[in-house]
Parts: C-alpha cells; sequence; structure tokens
C-alpha cells in the first residue's frame, strides 16, 4: 500500500529519461535508514505519511520516485521525468527540494545534486549570451572581466554612486556593479542612478577608447516593476541588467530571462541569501544545484565565490566544481563531493564571477585556481585603498595586467604608484 518503504527498489536501473538526486541523509535514532530514504523519495514525488490504495494506481506508479542506492549517508533517488513540468524550474523545486527538508521522517536532508535529462534541460533556455556573448560586447578576450562594486553598499547618494563610477571605470575597470541590496532607495532612486551614470559612462568610453558598462539591479517588488526598469535601462544604452535570484525567486528569475532576451540585455546574476540554503554541509540545497539551475534558467553572469581566498565561505574543490558546472558541457561525477554527471546539450556556458573580500593582492591566488576567464570583483578591495577608489582601480588592473604578463607584483608596483601603495596597505593577508 505504499508505506515509505515501498519507495525503495535497489534493483532498479536508471535510464537517461530518469531525474537523478544526490542527497545526503541523517537517519533519526528512533527510525530505520530505509524508512527515511523511503520518506524522502516519497514525500519528494507522489507520497505521503498515510498509505492509500490510490498509490498503487499504475498512471500513479508510473511518476514515482525509488531509492535506488545508498551508500553511507548517502543515497540516489530517480524520478521519472514525465514526473516534471517542462521549463518550471518552481515545480521541479517543489518536487526534489520541496517538503523534505522539514520532515521529521529526517533528523538532516542535504541535497547536493540534481541530474538533468536532455528532454528537461532542453525545455530550459538556458544564458542568451553566456561568455562569448559577453566577451564580444567588450571585445575583451584574453583577461578577465574586471568590475567594481560601489560601496558602501547603500546610503550613497546618487551623485556619490556615480562618482564611484567615474572613478572605476577611468581607472581602468570593465564595469560598475549595484550592491545586491541597492534597487530604487530615496537616496538613490533607480531611474536617476541609471541615466546619470550611463552619462558619464559614455563620456568615459570616448575618452579611454574602452567599452564600459554598469549591473543595474533591477530586483524590486514586482515582476510589471522589473521589467519596467528593465526597459529603462535598454532605453538609456545599457546592456546589462541584475538580479538577486534567491531573494526574487526562480519564476521571476525565468520571466526576467524572457523580458531581457527579448530586449537584448545580459542578465547578471547575485546570489545573496544562497548561504541560508547551502552553508551547512548536513542540511539545505547545495550552491552547485543553485548554480545548476541557474543555468538553466539562463543568467549569463553567476557569482560563484573566491575558492576560499576572500571573506565567504566556499572549499577551493566546491568552487572550482562550481566554475566547471556553470562553464563546461559535460560534467563528470565527483565521488568526493557527491555530485553527479551533467550533459548540457549545448546550454551557453554562464560567466563565472568571483567576489567576495578580494583585493588587488589576491587576485593572483583566484586565478591560479580558477583560470583567467573569469570576471573579478571587487568591492572594499577598490574602494578601502588609501587612495581612494580611482587608486583601487589602477592597482587592481595593474595586479591582473602583471598576473597575465607573468610579471611579479612587487615589480609591477615600480611603475604603478597606486599598486605599491596597495602593496604596502594589505601586504599579503587574507580577508575574512
Ligand atoms: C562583494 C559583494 C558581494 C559578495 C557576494 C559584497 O563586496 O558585493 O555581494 O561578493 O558574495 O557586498 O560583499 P566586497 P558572492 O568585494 O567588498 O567583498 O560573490 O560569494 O556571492
Ligand atoms: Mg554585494
Amino acid at each position: 500500500m505504499a508505506g515509505y518503504e515501498d519507495f525503495i527498489d535497489m534493483n532498479y536501473k536508471p535510464d537517461s529519461h530518469d531525474v537523478i538526486a544526490s542527497f545526503r541523509v541523517k537517519v533519526p535514532k528512533w527510525s530505520s535508514a530505509k524508512r527515511a530514504w523511503g520518506a524522502v523519495a516519497a514525500e519528494s514525488s507522489v507520497g505521503t505519511w498515510s498509505p492509500m490504495a490510490a498509490m498503487n494506481y499504475k498512471n500513479v506508479k508510473a511518476v514515482a520516485a525509488k531509492v535506488y542506492e545508498a551508500k553511507g549517508e548517502w543515497i540516489k533517488i530517480a524520478y521519472p521525468e514525465e514526473h516534471f513540468e517542462e521549463g518550471n524550474m518552481s515545480q521541479i523545486l517543489a518536487s526534489i527540494a520541496g517538503n523534505v527538508f522539514g520532515m521529521k521522517a529526517v533528523d538532516a536532508l542535504r541535497l547536493e545534486d540534481m541530474q538533468f535529462t536532455k528532454k528537461i534541460v532542453k525545455s530550459f533556455p538556458g544564458p542568451k549570451f553566456g561568455k562569448k556573448g559577453i566577451r564580444s560586447i567588450f571585445k575583451v578576450y584574453d583577461r578577465p572581466l574586471m568590475l567594481s562594486v560601489a560601496k558602501p553598499k547603500v546610503g550613497l547618494t546618487t551623485s556619490q554612486h556615480v562618482e564611484v563610477g567615474r572613478q572605476i571605470w577611468e581607472g581602468g575597470l570593465d564595469l560598475l556593479k549595484d550592491d545586491e541590496n541597492l534597487s530604487n532607495q530615496a537616496f538613490n532612486p533607480f531611474e536617476k542612478r541609471v541615466r546619470e551614470s550611463l552619462k558619464v559612462r559614455d563620456r568615459i568610453e570616448k575618452q579611454t577608447g574602452e567599452k564600459k558598462s554598469y549591473l543595474i539591479n533591477i530586483t524590486g517588488p514586482t515582476l510589471k516593476e522589473m521589467e519596467k526598469r528593465a526597459k529603462f535601462i535598454k532605453e538609456q544604452g545599457g546592456e546589462y541588467a541584475m538580479i538577486d535570484i534567491i531573494t526574487t525567486g526562480w519564476a521571476a528569475v525565468s520571466s526576467v530571462r524572457e523580458i531581457c532576451g527579448d530586449l537584448g540585455l545580459a542578465l547578471h546574476a547575485h546570489r545573496a541569501m544562497h548561504g541560508a540554503m547551502t552553508r551547512v554541509p548536513t542540511h539545505g540545497f547545495s550552491m552547485n544545484c543553485v548554480a545548476k539551475c541557474a543555468r538553466l534558467l539562463g543568467v549569463d553572469q553567476l557569482h560563484i565565490g573566491t575558492a576560499n581566498v576572500g571573506k565567504l565561505v566556499g572549499s577551493k574543490e566546491e568552487v572550482m566544481h562550481l566554475n566547471s558546472q556553470i562553464v563546461d558541457e559535460k560534467i563528470e561525477a565527483n565521488e568526493k563531493l557527491h555530485t553527479l554527471p551533467q550533459e548540457w546539450f549545448g546550454t551557453k556556458p554562464v560567466f563565472p564571477v568571483s567576489s567576495g573580500g578580494l583585493h588587488p593582492l589576491l587576485v593572483d591566488k583566484v586565478m591560479d585556481k580558477l583560470g583567467t576567464d573569469i570576471m573579478l570583483q571587487i568591492g572594499g578591495g577598490i574602494h578601502g585603498h588609501p587612495g581612494g577608489s580611482y587608486a583601487g582601480a589602477r592597482a587592481m588592473r595593474e595586479a591582473v595586467e602583471a598576473y597575465m604578463e607573468g610579471i611579479d607584483l612587487a615589480v609591477a608596483a615600480k611603475k604603478c604608484p597606486e599598486l605599491m601603495e596597495a602593496l604596502k596597505y594589505w601586504g599579503r593577508k587574507g580577508t575574512r
């Protein structure tokens, strides 16, 4: 009658039409492993706590999940792809990552990966621009793209914010970025900020002969408002919208991808709040899953962390895997991380953004780990430079160029006073 244990079939061999989930299950002392594992498969697909005859209907069984592998605390569950509505991330996650995290039947539960089928991957748009498309906006192909978020995070007036933009663009960076919690506050209204920043941007492009752009946060109270903001960016000559993908939600990201796609705007994804789900290794929804959802939904750029160099958690191995997950066409299983193989069936690569606690003296460590085909984002490590934002940007550009040319920072600093000052100020300390 479909009690929890009936959702286990260790003889089952999944095929290419099954979506696979990799879960870590903490079994309560009072329960059995089989009951706990089965509960996850049941509640995340068709089941509930109370057995009933209808669970045995052929049509219900056809979309039920089953546990088919267990190694220690880690189990794999197969879901027939028919279980899911194509292109609907909110529905997919309401199953695989839904009620299960709150069940008393498990003490803790971690979803590390979801392996999607060709049909499901193809039902999502993926990035419009992707890495290649973004690079062709800037016509910069041989170094990391460099961006800076204005700091303080919020509170600057529009003219103070625009001045930060001027300084970092003039100092040699490619992109200004809004912070995740700056949207349309009274001290710095959205439309005024966009209009005035892009005017200054146009001037600096002429002055420097380099393409400059601005990641403008359209995160808003409703989809209608976000659409209005995206359209305004387009009218004013911007190339990008930015969205907080977790706080706005998956359906909002999907809709904004559609809107930006039609407008021809690239989409920068900020992952603020992801740590609430991703940080605890025994519970929650992994950053690997967040990254996969973001690539399917079609963001062009995504924050992935610094591989343990900067201020935020995220091990080297984990961040290197994220880098590969959003860029490569074929992902191999990683036994250590408990992640699954994934084919991306032509979905474009997302540009990985490394950010959080970086300064010009740390970027070489990031590039050693993640390579140079990335975006480097620095806030405090630019605006906290003793000489201010322009000097911080100069130091950053010089540090990246020195790395690309294989020149030691101390040598490069001899012809760049701003880098010399950064070297003295930050030394080789890490940030926390
Ligand atoms: C970086 C940042 C980003 C974080 C988010 C901030 O500023 O703008 O939001 O990088 O984390 O406000 O902290 P700093 P992640 O350069 O001053 O640290 O990139 O890991 O998603
Ligand atoms: Mg920020």
